[in-house]
């Protein structure tokens, strides 16, 4: 039975804060410390999958994490009640409480790997969490993950949901960031590209100077080897450093594929001709890659614009959409690349941009923002959750964020324990709305 690709986008939740948390991703370091609009930023999230969802494409979501953390900030030894457990850490390490309160779980590209079920050897669909331990403050989040996932793909006739990996730094796993599906028919087995930034056994190999590789090549290999993936289907590629080191914190700001398509800037890959053999080799002969020159677009104007961390969406008529950040219409450079690319008679038959900046803002774009999940019918009949996004949901969603959220979060309020207590009442009635059951902490007391 034919699969079909489904975007999950995350939510970005009450506690949307910008903290300069993630080394290497250049917008968090520039936006720290400034004011945020976690109800904006929802909405944002909301009117991008609403506008997908009205044009056709299935649309589904997934829920924000419980932030404040406040069972991390008593494992660091802070303690006390939850209001002075907060006061706490707000006066003696407000770096682990800003860590503690991130919402950096909507970019759900990071939450798994995900391998539909037309590639696995059992014929189930396999998620793998992410560990992400590169960071504290995204390690967090596997747990919470693991049962949402566990909650929505919980029929064991037709999804595996491993745990994540071992949590340190040899096994650094940042998701289907780093992991692309190709496939020349829908339906057909796929081509999994794993790409990694460093070896996690091997420290001497190819790595970058200034910013840290988050995704390890034995955490790639580990994941497609518990997905009994077939190795004659699964290649691996290395991130370029000088990639890393401009920003490319993850591959998906610097490459997307679908089908039989990749597009990516000439500087995503170490040996890139040979990596655009194999998959040529992989995927056959539709196998289009449409690699943007560095004179075109450079590097550090594709990372500032977000231009490949985009969605490639399949139309009903076989043409893609491109779905881009509002910031690429913005750069002169990149705008008529746009335009070209969709005159030109490629693959790309329209693009689509939306406002989101503040995810954006944080180094999170359209497609940081979405989970890709290849469902046959039966399997989507087999989710027992209610995240499809259609009209009805939406609205609900837009409702209950305008009742929950605030319109504005600065660092010194991530200490109000007013905060936790909405966040909680806010979770408490999502995860009823999405029939998802007890998957936070506080409802598990
Ligand atoms: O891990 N930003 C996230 C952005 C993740 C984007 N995801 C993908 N490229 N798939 C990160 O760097 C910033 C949080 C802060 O600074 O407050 C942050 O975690």
């Amino acid at each position: 039975m034919a699969a079909i690709e489904i975007n999950f986008d995350g939510l970005p939740g009450p506690t949307h804060n910008y903290s300069g948390l993630a080394e290497g991703n250049l917008a968090s370091e520039r936006h720290k410390s400034l004011a945020s609009n976690p109800r904006q930023a929802a909405l944002q999230g909301l009117a991008k999958m609403k506008a997908l969802a009205d044009r056709g494409f299935v649309q589904a979501m997934l829920p924000p994490h419980e932030r404040p953390d406040v069972a991390a900030l008593r494992a660091l030894g802070f303690s006390g009640d939850d209001a002075q457990v907060l006061s706490g850490a707000a006066r003696s390490a407000p770096q682990l409480l800003a860590a503690c309160s991130s919402a950096a779980a909507m970019w759900v590209a990071n939450a798994a790997t995900v391998s539909p079920s037309a590639d696995t050897a059992d014929g189930r669909a396999h998620f793998t969490p992410a560990n992400l331990v590169s960071h504290f403050h995204r390690s967090l989040e596997a747990p919470t993950t693991t049962r949402v996932l566990r909650a929505i793909f919980a029929d064991d006739r037709h999804f595996t949901v491993h745990d994540a990996l071992p949590s340190v730094p040899q096994f650094g796993d940042e998701g289907a960031a780093n992991h692309t599906r190709f496939a020349a028919a829908a339906g057909a087995p796929g081509i999994e590209l794993f790409v990694y930034g460093r070896a996690g056994f091997d420290t001497a190999a190819h790595a970058p100077r200034r910013f840290p590789a988050r995704q390890t090549r034995e955490a790639s290999e580990a994941v497609a080897r518990r997905h009994a993936l077939a190795p004659e289907r699964t290649l691996y590629a290395q991130q370029h450093p000088d990639a890393i080191d401009a920003g490319v914190f993850h591959n998906d700001v610097v490459a997307v594929g679908s089908g039989s398509v990749l597009f990516c800037h000439e500087r995503a890959f170490v040996e890139q001709e040979t990596v655009l053999r194999a998959l040529r080799d992989s995927v056959g002969a539709s196998f289009t890659p449409l690699v943007v020159s560095e004179r075109e677009v450079s590097l550090q104007r594709a990372v500032a614009t977000y231009l490949f961390n985009s969605q490639l969406l399949a139309r009903a008529d076989g043409g893609m959409v491109l779905v881009a950040p509002a910031e690429c219409r913005e750069d002169a450079a990149v705008s008529t690349l746009l335009d070209r690319l969709v005159s030109d008679g490629g693959p790309i038959r329209e693009v689509l941009t939306f406002d989101l900046r503040q995810s954006m803002q944080n180094g999170g774009g359209p497609a940081c923002l979405r989970l890709r999940v290849a469902l046959t019918a039966a399997e989507r009949k087999a989710v027992p959750a209610r995240i499809w996004l259609d009209e009805r949901l939406h609205a609900e969603l837009v409702a209950w964020v305008a009742k929950h959220y605030r319109d504005r979060l600065a660092p010194a309020d991530l200490a109000d324990p007013a905060l936790l207590d909405e966040s909680r009442r806010a979770l408490d009635e999502l995860s009823r709305l999405l029939r998802l059951g007890s998957v936070y902490p506080f409802q598990r007391v």
